[in-house]
């Protein structure tokens, strides 16, 4: 029977010096950020997968980059939880710890996660690259929130105050502009399908200050397409390199490969496998054993606990 035991669990941590983490959308959403397949994983009437392919991109290219327009201003505005900041704090007190992330916030980053030691497997939210065939044009760290004009998240406006006979166009475009600038003025939550969207043209999407013809696109893997072949080659040259002491899988449904594949290739060099998950039946494609551990519950809390006998307090 799989363990839950973390004192078993911080025994076997203490002795292992080959570690390898699998990240998911689970350890963010301690942040605030929506995973894929739980709950918040539908944006407007669509599954977030549907969204997250070339097709879906073709199709529609504005409704795609309001998606990831939206995504980008939440990851913008969410904070690092204490999970990024124990597994960052282990990269730096064991270079032989490497950590695979399927997630694109860049949440691990600004933990201060050691970036040799981190290895993005589906990109990053705040790189952008050319789609046109011809061009080769990328932009890594683009902040730009929104990334256009056009794909600003609307803001809550008051209502604006009614015309009257007593009072001029003038007098009432005065007042209103004092409302909006006095007025609380929250942003709408554009992932709400009530919210209405105005379809946008195509040349008020990103384009390409290079070719100045296609049109840009997130620097993230979608659907059908190819993982970043130095971060394959790289976990598969760590892997070939010996024993693998302990594989920790956190906060992912492990139903996308490559990615979810990691595990049992782990295991099969060896390594003793603990899932920190809070669905308790997300334990990934392969069976734990009596030698694994499944913790159940938020990574936010867990992540730090599980750490705690080699990292301390966070
Ligand atoms: C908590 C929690 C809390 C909640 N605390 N836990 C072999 C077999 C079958 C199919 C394939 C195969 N090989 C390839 C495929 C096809 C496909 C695939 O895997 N399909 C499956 C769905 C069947 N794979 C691909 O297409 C990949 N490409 C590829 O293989 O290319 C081959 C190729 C070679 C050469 C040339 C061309 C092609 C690409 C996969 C790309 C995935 N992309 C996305 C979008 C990224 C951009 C974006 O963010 O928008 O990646 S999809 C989405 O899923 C995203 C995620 O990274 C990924 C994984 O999701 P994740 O992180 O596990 O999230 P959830 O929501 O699923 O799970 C959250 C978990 O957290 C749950 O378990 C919760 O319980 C838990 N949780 N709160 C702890 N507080």
């Amino acid at each position: 029977m799989v363990s839950s035991d973390v004192r078993t669990f911080s025994e076997h941590l203490k002795g292992s010096k080959r570690i390898m983490a699998l990240l998911g959308a689970g350890i963010s959403a301690a942040s605030g950020l929506p995973t894929f397949r739980g709950a918040g994983g539908l944006w407007r009437s669509y599954d977030a997968t549907e969204l997250a392919t070339p097709e879906a991109f073709e199709a529609n290219p504005d409704l795609v980059w309001q998606f990831y327009s939206y995504r980008r201003h939440m990851a913008l505005n969410a904070k690092p939880n204490p999970a990024h900041y124990a597994l960052a704090e282990l990269a730096k007190r064991n270079k032989e710890f490497i950590t695979l992330t399927q997630n694109v916030d860049g949440l691990s980053q600004r933990a201060n996660h050691p970036l040799d030691q981190l290895h993005l497997l589906h990109g990053n939210l705040f790189t952008v690259k050319c789609t046109s065939f011809y061009c080769n044009y990328f932009r890594e760290n683009d902040f730009t929130d929104p990334i256009v004009p056009a794909l600003a998240i609307p803001k809550n406006l008051p209502e604006p105050p009614p015309y009257s006979d007593d009072k001029t166009a003038e007098e009432a475009s005065e007042s209103l502009q004092n409302a909006m600038g006095t007025g609380e003025q929250t942003e709408l939550d554009i992932s709400d399908e009530r919210i209405p969207l105005a379809p946008l043209e195509r040349e008020l999407l990103p384009h390409c200050p290079e070719c100045k013809e296609g049109l840009l696109r997130p620097g993230v893997v979608w659907f059908g397409e190819a993982l970043p072949s130095h971060t394959l080659d790289f976990v598969d040259d760590w892997m070939k390199e010996g024993r693998i002491d302990l594989m920790l899988v956190i906060g992912t449904s492990s139903r996308v490969m490559p990615a979810a594949g990691y595990t049992e290739m782990a295991r099969s060099k060896g390594a003793r496998i603990a899932v920190v998950n809070m669905d308790g039946k997300d334990t990934g494609p392969g069976k734990l054993t009596s030698q694994d551990w499944s913790f159940q519950g938020d990574a936010g809390v867990l992540v730090p606990e599980i750490l705690k006998s080699v990292i301390g307090e966070i």
